[in-house]
């Protein structure tokens, strides 16, 4: 089989490449005028490069493309043979080869009247059964039915957990906290820093507070650590009674045993499956949390939203499908114009965890270098993916972006309703928006400045080429179900530059190195004696620094 720049449809798009590369977003726009346009207005696909669906109305007009673009990229994911990967994914088939499991995440958001049988199990019907009890118990602890050890309400919820297992919690109930229970307050510790527990309980009440510990391997060290921190803290609270744990833990994992060992029933434990990465987790019962913040009709809504963008991706020709025309435009700037990093930029500060969120859903999913097969890729992979919500980096980092040497493609993401509405706030929110991108795009030129009147000396200075690209994803408003959307949207654009670059976008060894060589070095700066150290000097000489400051030889 040909490596994926021998195949002929790469091919093609290398010399379409070649022939478009150097054309300015002014031209483009000059010459197809209705690229932009939607509505009745708009020519017929592809010459319109809008798109729609589950409630994200995506422009991606102002991307370095013409209309020929996209059917060439879409034949270069056909030859990749992305979408039999897409219908395998689906399927159940174990697609994360190097760990030899199924990657089902969208089957975590399909409906109870749906059935899918993987190894004899219908796996539908076992995601019900843990909804029904996440349901059940969230119902109890918003109700204040669930009661504390000393007969108290629980008044905040605090979970533990870590990557997979902490930021889709955490950039759901901040993008989601207009629709919470204001009087529960949440927390997340992630951090094996005793900094982030300690700050995160310091004003709260043991009696009062429910850990909801989310590991799904049940050995990670910081969510560990954390843990027991957090049973010490809560026993010391309330008189050491060890009873009092099975009313201020539950956990969230597919390790039983290591739940029960821990010493928290496991009637109190909500089950997920190894088919589940961790970044893709937040919709199983890792989202405890969004559940217990926004209950349990609103949580399904949020499922519902996944679930309509995963019909939409699985069931749309991939030139009017937006994941993928998503992913195919990152494939388009990293393989072709050598960009290196892609922002992402919310309009909502309730989004403001969301560009940590993406960070690892698409650096640890595509930051791969080896095929399916295991041989090494002679092309770009996953680029950098950073953000902040708007309009804050404007004041900051946005300059590079718009008068930088580095090309950035960008998304804006914007609603057209505001959550917490106030004055014109919103208007000159997404005034930004759409300013930014028009501005990216078109640039400014020295005859427009001469024009102005600018002096001659500032001209260069003041200059914008322009020719940035972007994409704008406009929703009506930010809900639970637009959410689950979005995400999805993202899941699925990762999942398709991993299955055209042939790589597993699923595993992630680089993060279980970091699990191994940890705990290597904690004996070497705990013991009494003095350890044999045998790593390189560098390392070596910080270990005795280390150990020299905290009194140890
Ligand atoms: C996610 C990764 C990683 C994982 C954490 C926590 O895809 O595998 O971020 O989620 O290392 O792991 P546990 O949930 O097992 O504690």
């Amino acid at each position: 089989m040909p490596g994926l720049t021998e195949t002929s449809a790469w091919k093609t798009l290398a010399g379409h490449h070649e022939r478009i590369a150097q054309v300015h977003l002014r031209e483009l726009f000059r010459d197809h005028p209705g690229r932009g346009e939607s509505g009745p207005e708009a020519p017929p696909a592809p010459e319109n490069l809008v798109a729609e669906a589950a409630g994200l109305y995506f422009d991606y007009s102002k991307n370095r493309i013409t209309v020929e673009t996209l059917p060439l990229l879409a034949a270069v994911a056909e030859e990749a043979s992305m979408p039999a990967r897409r219908e395998a994914m689906f399927a159940g088939e174990r697609i994360n080869v190097s760990e030899d499991r199924s990657v089902l995440h969208v089957a975590l958001r399909m409906p109870s009247s749906r059935s899918l049988i993987i190894d004899g199990v219908d796996v539908v019907k076992e995601v019900h059964a843990v909804l029904k009890r996440m349901s059940a118990f969230s119902e109890e602890v918003r109700s204040g039915r669930w009661l504390g050890h000393t007969g108290k309400a629980i008044r905040n919820v605090v979970n533990i957990g870590i990557g997979g297992s902490d930021l889709g919690p955490v950039m759901a109930y901040e993008a989601l906290k207009g629709y919470s229970m204001r009087d529960l307050t949440f927390r997340f510790v992630s951090n094996v820093d005793g900094a982030d527990f300690h700050e995160s309980t310091r004003d709260l009440d043991p009696a009062e507070t429910l850990f909801v510990v989310c590991s799904k391997t049940f050995t990670t060290l910081e969510t560990m650590t954390n843990a027991h921190t957090a049973r010490e803290w809560c026993l010391a609270g309330l008189g050491g009674d060890k009873d009092a744990v099975a009313r201020h833990f539950v956990a969230v994992s597919t390790n039983a045993e290591g739940v029960s060992e821990f010493g928290i029933d496991t009637g109190n434990m909500f089950g997920f499956w190894d088919w589940v990465g961790g970044r893709y987790s937040m919709d199983s019962a890792i989202g405890l949390s969004t559940m217990l913040a926004i209950g349990p009709d609103r949580f399904q809504d949020m499922l519902d939203g996944f679930h309509e963008m995963d019909e939409h991706f699985r069931e749309t020709p991939l030139t009017r499908n937006l994941p993928a025309i998503h992913g195919l435009l990152s494939l388009w700037y990293r393989n072709f114009f050598g960009t290196r990093t892609q922002a992402v930029l919310p309009y909502s500060e309730y989004l403001h965890r969301f560009p940590a969120y993406l960070q690892q859903l698409t650096m640890e999913s595509n930051g791969k270098s080896v095929t399916l097969a295991g041989e090494q890729v002679s092309w770009q992979t996953g680029a950098v993916f950073w953000g902040e919500a708007g309009t804050n980096g404007q004041h900051s980092f946005y300059q590079l972006i718009h008068q930088g040497t580095e090309l950035i493609p960008c998304d804006f993401i914007g609603f057209a309703h505001a959550l917490s509405p106030l004055g014109n706030h919103q208007d000159l929110l997404i005034s930004n928006v759409f300013a930014q991108a028009e501005a990216l795009a078109f640039g400014k030129t020295p005859e427009e400045l001469q024009a102005e009147g600018v002096a001659e000396a500032l001209v260069p200075h003041k200059t914008f080429v322009g020719n940035r690209p972007t994409n704008t994803i406009m929703v009506d408003r930010l809900t639970p179900r637009s959410l689950g959307a979005l995400v999805a949207f993202y899941e699925h654009s990762v999942f398709t530059q991993g299955a055209v670059w042939g790589i597993d976008s699923f595993d992630q060894w680089g993060v279980e190195l970091g699990k191994v060589l940890a705990r290597k070095i904690i004996p070497e700066l705990e013991s009494a004696d003095v350890p044999d150290l045998g790593h390189d000097t560098s390392t070596s000489s910080l270990i005795r620094r280390y150990r020299r400051a905290k009194g140890l030889s």
